[in-house]
């Protein structure tokens, strides 16, 4: 039975190369030489001694799967933690991240079915889930992907999502180059798994968007959960999401999403304090939680958070429901926006999207895409972003394109079967979703005036420089094309751009760009019509262009005759 038992695990073996077809040979040997491998612990602790550690690794995959089998806990990785690069590695894994733009060495080393904390919270572990909930089909696209990442993903799905719940995993290869193990490796692979698993390949590079339309047409689960590449889902992280979709089937319902290092693949866990916003240029954003919506779920932290944004890669949603609220924009190309695209339209045509806090997936952020955009960077980026804010976002398309001038280098392709949609779904406006699901949107809402703040004899304007918060304001030549030259005067009485508030806490001083603070005087300014001075509230001095520094802004002590003294409010937006 031990032969019979290797055997087994023989079939299921992905063997890539000869070399690991000898190590097999190998313990092949010590089998017929008196030394059984009774069970799989046994044959784990075989393994471990007999043979290398790659070997090893595949060996482990044979019953990566099975939930049931533990790993000892000093395996690299285990219980969510860090992996530690043996030195003599350390160099080829720095020279391998650019392949994946994060550590496949330190992947490499973990199990597949590492295990990793239970990530739900106290208020989670008394919620009783709905037995009968809507089954699934997991769709994950991928272009280039790790093998590892990719395996210990389906991996951590299968483990730990209850079988009947799964009705099939889609693959969707967007046309990786090279990259052997997604072939037949893979194949291999995906039918030692208790679930369908079916692998469709792109012939040519269609981007997520469309690689995810596809992977969509081939499903057939009451409900479609959308999964990147890199990803370990945890115990329990399914249920929650399905049982908002069945509550409600115009839920679309995200997991937290935890972060696994993409350096050391240690698991750490994501915030339940924060949800999906988006920042001053219009870049999906993790954002506090605001008060008046842990309010609103009465300060039960197992209840979902109505957020206004999701960052786009994880969620489940019902599959006749992505289709009646317009699936995706098929004019999208390879990566970017349709992710706020999709948060607004569930919004403004009648759904609504949660993060389920007691759903925790791991997901590997990176800090560069390792892979190419075809037609260059910033003209998908720029075309993506114009799809996303022509169609959606009302008068506030103007703002965007004020602040993003390069968003009209860019075609934008043909919107008309989207601008179709909105109406034939008959959406609220943009403003209604400000207004309504993200009164904290750091965009010009309450204002005397949107535009450029200029001094009128040295044809200066203000310009925040492009500069961080704590950064001093500057002061440019007006040139109309908007950018960083566009403040908005809100009704608080802050000058803002780009999120950020002119700021004066001490006199003759240049004047800096700070966060916001709602009620702060150094941040206060009053406009006078008639002097065209704007006066600081806490230190009385007027702002003035500095003159023996052109470029530098500061204050000074108001004077109604000084030229450095006087401000136009022009070019108004809105
Ligand atoms: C985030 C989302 C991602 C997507 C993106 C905006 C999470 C965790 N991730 O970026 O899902 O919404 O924001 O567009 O919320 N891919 C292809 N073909 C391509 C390009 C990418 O199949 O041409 C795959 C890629 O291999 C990966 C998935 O799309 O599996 C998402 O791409 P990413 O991981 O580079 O995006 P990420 O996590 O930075
Ligand atoms: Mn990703």
């Amino acid at each position: 039975s031990d032969k019979l038992y290797l055997n087994e695990m023989n079939k299921k073996l992905i063997i890539e190369n000869t070399n690991l077809k000898k190590e097999l040979e190998k313990v092949r040997h010590d089998v017929a030489n008196g030394r059984p491998l009774r069970n799989k612990n046994r044959l784990n602790r075989a393994t471990t001694t007999v043979i290398k550690q790659d070997f090893l690794n595949k060996v482990k995959n044979w019953f990566a799967w099975d939930s049931e089998a533990t790993n000892p806990p000093s395996w690299p990785g285990e219980n969510g933690r860090a992996v530690q690069i043996p030195q003599n590695l350390k160099e080829e894994s720095k020279k391998r991240f650019k392949e994946n733009q994060f550590n496949i060495l330190a992947s490499d080393m973990i199990a597949l079915n590492r295990t990793v904390p239970d990530q739900r919270s106290y208020a989670c572990k008394s919620v009783k889930h709905d037995q009968e909930l809507p089954n699934t089909s997991i769709i994950i696209v991928y272009h280039n992907e790790g093998n590892s990442t990719l395996l210990r993903g389906l991996t951590s799905i299968v483990r730990n999502s209850p079988g009947h719940l799964l009705r099939e995993i889609i693959l969707v290869d967007d046309a990786s180059e090279g990259r052997d193990y997604l072939h037949q490796a893979l194949d291999t692979f995906a039918k030692s798994l208790p679930v369908q698993v079916k692998i469709l390949r792109n012939a040519e590079r269609m981007g997520l968007m469309r690689s995810r339309l596809r992977g969509a047409e081939a499903a057939s689960g009451a409900t479609m959960t959308f999964l990147d590449a890199h990803i370990e889902a945890t115990r329990g992280w399914l249920q929650p999401l399905l049982a908002e979709v069945k509550r409600n089937r115009r839920s679309v319902a995200c997991p937290v999403i935890d972060v696994i290092s993409d350096e050391t693949f240690e698991y750490l866990t994501g915030s339940e304090m924060t949800y999906g916003g988006f920042d001053s240029h219009f870049v999906f954003d993790w954002v506090p939680v605001p008060q008046r919506e842990n309010q609103r779920r009465q300060h039960d932290y197992s209840r979902a958070l109505r957020t206004p944004t999701m960052a786009g890669g994880l969620f489940t949603i019902e599959r006749q429901f992505f289709y009646d609220i317009g699936a995706y924009d098929d004019g999208m190309d390879v990566w970017g926006a349709e992710n706020l695209e999709m948060s607004f339209r569930i919004w403004m045509c009648g759904g609504e999207l949660l993060i389920s806090p007691c759903s925790h997936v791991g997901h590997v952020f990176r800090k560069q895409t390792p892979y190419t955009f075809p037609g260059g960077t910033n003209r998908i980026i720029f075309k993506n972003n114009r799809r996303l804010i022509d169609v959606w976002t009302d008068e506030y398309a103007k703002y965007f394109h004020k602040i993003v001038p390069d968003l009209n280098l860019v075609d934008a392709g043909d919107l008309s079967p989207r601008i179709e949609l909105r109406k034939r779904l008959e959406c609220k406006s943009f403003k209604w979703y400000l207004d309504n699901i993200y009164p904290e949107a750091p965009l010009p809402k309450d204002f005397y005036h949107v535009g450029s703040v200029q001094n009128e004899k040295f044809n200066l304007c203000l310009d925040t420089m492009n500069r961080k918060s704590g950064g001093e304001c500057g002061a440019t030549a007006c040139h109309g094309q908007g950018g960083n030259q566009i403040f908005e005067y809100s009704k608080a009485h802050n000058l803002v751009s780009a999120g950020l508030c002119l700021d004066s806490a001490m006199s003759a001083k240049p004047v800096k760009l700070s966060n916001c603070q709602a009620g702060s005087k150094s941040q206060q300014w009053d406009y006078d019509n008639q002097s065209e001075q704007l006066r600081n509230r806490l230190t009385s001095e007027c702002l003035a262009v500095n003159q023996s520094n052109n470029q530098q802004i500061v204050t000074a002590e108001c004077d109604k005759e000084s030229t450095v003294q006087k401000w136009l409010l022009k070019d108004p937006i809105f």
